[in-house]
């Protein structure tokens, strides 16, 4: 069973991806494309890398943006899953 980020890899979160946030039980990061179809390519990218990983975004996508909400529900919030499929997500841009 995967278990819940203790406090001191919830504060090292900052500085690991800065370019996330921790919102409550969600680490979150916002993307912006030039266009619906460079959005949907790199959600589809996203898509293979989270099924490969067994562990699966909550996301939405509005014509160029999309939103990322990662959390383990397996966990109750967030785990090293989490920060392992962000790290992987930042490394597609
Ligand atoms: N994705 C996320 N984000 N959290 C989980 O706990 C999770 C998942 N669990 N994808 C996986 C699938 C689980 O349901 C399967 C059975 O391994």
């Amino acid at each position: 069973m995967v278990e819940k980020l203790k406090a001191d890899a919830r504060a090292a979160l900052g500085a690991q991806l800065p370019l996330w946030h921790v919102d409550g039980e969600h680490l979150k990061r916002s993307f912006r494309f030039e266009t619906f179809v460079e959005a949907f390519g790199f959600m589809t990218r996203v898509a293979l890398l989270a099924e490969a990983a067994d562990h699966h975004p909550e996301w939405s996508n509005v014509y160029n943006k999309v939103e990322i909400a990662l959390t383990t529900h397996d966990a109750g919030g967030l785990s090293a899953r989490d920060v392992k499929l962000a790290t992987a997500i930042d490394a597609l841009i």
